[in-house]
């Protein structure tokens, strides 16, 4: 048993020192490790994730969200290859809590992203299928660090955007960006007033051809409607705000990244880069104790006592608050 953690620990500082040296199988399996729901796999997928806190790597995080057919997929291979021209390395996530999508999904489009996919400076790593947004969150979560620690320079973060899947991956980006596409008319999409709010930079995609005046339209509808939102302590002026790009036809690009860094280096000079992680560290603790605290109801031993005095309760035998009360007492006891 000894010498079986003793392997166990040295197989993890082993694959800790070649995730750090750069080799994409240690990383590919260290993400499969952090990936299991196996209870000795998160042991050591948690030991590892604290082995890699000594790293000091910092990769520019880039949640990016869109409804499905805006663009995302194209826009991650064109931006994707636009990075590793200059020579930085890219790593690609995704968040995708929806285990009935057929298509989309990063897998399911490697055409789309065919030439990142082959780009020695990219890596991408498709969403595991199946698990909740509890399970997706952590697991991205994790494989962020690990992006991080193999000395990616950029690491993009997607999602479609079902349910709460915008708000796990705004909590995990440096940067969130909004990807819409041109509207027909001239009202804003029905984008969520919340989902604005979190949004750093709002890049209307498909600015070419027949679409281009309906892009440059929108663009500024949502530049109007970003002015109108509370100013936030994290952004210079200017910020958060929109600009036009044709992932087809990889325009306007550079331009994005160029305000992207623009806001990042604005962010690290006044404190806010490391406090937004810090806040996010804060965040994801409450959110790992919550789903602790759910976890331990889940349990058939904690079902049954439920079950119990949901029957007392129905009958009429006890209140609700009583019961509720007695049955975290007895979870805690
Ligand atoms: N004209 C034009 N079409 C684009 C552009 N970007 C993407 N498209 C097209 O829009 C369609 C959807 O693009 P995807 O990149 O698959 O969109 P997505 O957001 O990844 O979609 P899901 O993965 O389904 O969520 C494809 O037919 C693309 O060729 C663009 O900049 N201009
Ligand atoms: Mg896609």
């Amino acid at each position: 048993m000894i010498t079986e953690q003793r392997a166990a620990r040295m197989d993890i500082s082993d694959l800790k020192d070649r995730i750090v040296a750069g080799d994409r199988r240690a990383l590919s399996r260290a993400i499969t490790l952090i990936e299991s729901t196996r209870a000795d796999h998160r042991d050591q997928a948690a030991a590892l994730i604290e082995a890699l806190k000594s790293v000091d790597r910092e990769a520019i995080r880039i949640g990016l969200s869109g409804t499905p057919g805006v663009g995302k997929s194209t826009f991650i291979e064109s931006f994707g290859m636009m990075l590793t021209a200059q020579r930085l390395r890219v790593a690609v996530l995704a968040v995708d809590p929806s285990s009935t999508r057929s298509g989309g999904s990063i897998l399911g489009d490697k055409t789309r992203m065919d030439r990142l996919s082959r780009d020695p400076n990219a890596f991408i790593r498709p969403s595991p299928s199946r698990s909740h947004l509890g399970g997706v969150a952590r697991r991205t979560r994790e494989a962020v660090t690990l992006c991080e620690a193999a000395g990616f320079d950029v690491v993009l973060i997607e999602t479609v955007g079902v349910g709460q899947s915008e708000t796990v991956v705004a909590e995990m980006s440096d940067l969130f960006i909004l990807l819409l596409a041109p509207a027909g008319g001239d009202e804003l999409q029905g984008v969520k007033r919340g989902i604005m709010e979190m949004a750093d930079i709002i890049l209307v995609n498909k600015a070419d051809g027949d679409l281009k005046p309906a892009a440059m339209r929108t663009c500024s509808d949502y530049a109007g409607a970003l002015r109108l939102l509370r100013k936030r302590p994290q952004d210079p002026e200017g910020f958060p705000k929109a600009t036009t790009v044709s992932a087809l036809h990889e325009e306007g690009l550079r331009q994005a990244w160029d305000e992207m860094m623009t806001l990042v280096n604005w962010r690290r000079d006044h404190g806010h880069f490391a406090g937004r992680r810090a806040e996010q560290a804060r965040y994801w603790f409450g959110e790992e104790v919550r789903q602790g605290l759910l976890a331990q109801l889940a349990t058939p031993s904690a079902q049954a006592v439920m079950q119990d005095y949901a029957e007392r309760v129905a009958k009429g035998d006890m209140t609700p608050t009583i019961a509720a009360a007695e049955v975290l007492e007895r979870l805690h006891s």
